[in-house]
């Protein structure tokens, strides 16, 4: 049995996706954010960052969002939620994965605690508006790459997309939420209707407007 430590909305949403897509027998463990669990003693044991996600698949226990879900679809090949391996397409993939994870998926750090990027009171709103702007430029450069294709590998749906989807989520309340950006919905529209997105966002509480 897998377990994944989740909260509604958070990095977690893309491996609680990654394990429906896979059809995997998996149970949800709520991580209280309301109570500080992240950082309590016992999960600090899984998880010496205080962050979520953890993924437990017997004696393993990882953290990182983009590793869990890289050894979700090592585990389960058969999904099919990436190229086959040592393929030009699966270093598209794992591009995607590694872009996504390090550079706007890092940057909602310091859009979502900008008092953890700064000295003082006073530098917390540039910070933030800062943050904004490089995730603007950041949102600018992923759509021009996706051009019109139907998904980040082009006709090939991968775990990429529902990390994308999740991150423009997160964008939902900037002044300009990343589905107002060229393709960028198009996209996020096509992961919605998956059947795995649905029952994903369902057990977590998570209404329209999604995104
Ligand atoms: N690089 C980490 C980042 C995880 C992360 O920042 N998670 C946020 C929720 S989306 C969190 O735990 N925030 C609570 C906190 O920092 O106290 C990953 O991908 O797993």
């Amino acid at each position: 049995m897998l377990s994944l430590y989740y909260h509604p909305g958070n990095a977690s949403l893309l491996p609680h996706i990654i394990l429906r897509e896979i059809g995997a027998d998996f149970e949800l463990r709520y991580v209280d954010r309301a109570k500080d669990q992240q950082h309590s003693e016992e999960y600090r044991r899984l998880n010496p960052n205080g962050r979520i996600p953890v993924l437990v698949d017997g004696d393993l226990v990882l953290f990182e969002t983009a590793a869990i879900v890289l050894h979700l679809i090592d585990k389960f090949p058969e999904a099919g939620l990436a190229p086959t391996v040592g393929s030009p397409q699966r270093a598209e993939f794992y591009k995607w994965m590694i872009h996504l994870s390090n550079t706007p998926q890092a940057e909602f750090r310091a859009w979502f605690y900008p008092d953890q990027h700064a000295d003082d009171d006073s530098a917390v709103p540039s910070v933030k508006r800062k943050a904004g702007e490089r995730l603007d430029r950041m949102f600018d450069l992923i759509s021009g790459q996706l051009g019109e294709k139907p998904w980040l590998l082009g006709d090939t749906y991968s775990a990429a997309d529902p990390f994308l989807f999740m991150l423009m989520r997160w964008s939902r309340f900037m002044p300009r939420p990343a589905r107002e950006v060229p393709n960028l919905k198009a996209l996020a529209d096509r992961v919605l209707t998956r059947p795995a997105v649905q029952a994903a966002l369902e057990a977590e509480g998570i209404q329209a407007p999604v995104f």
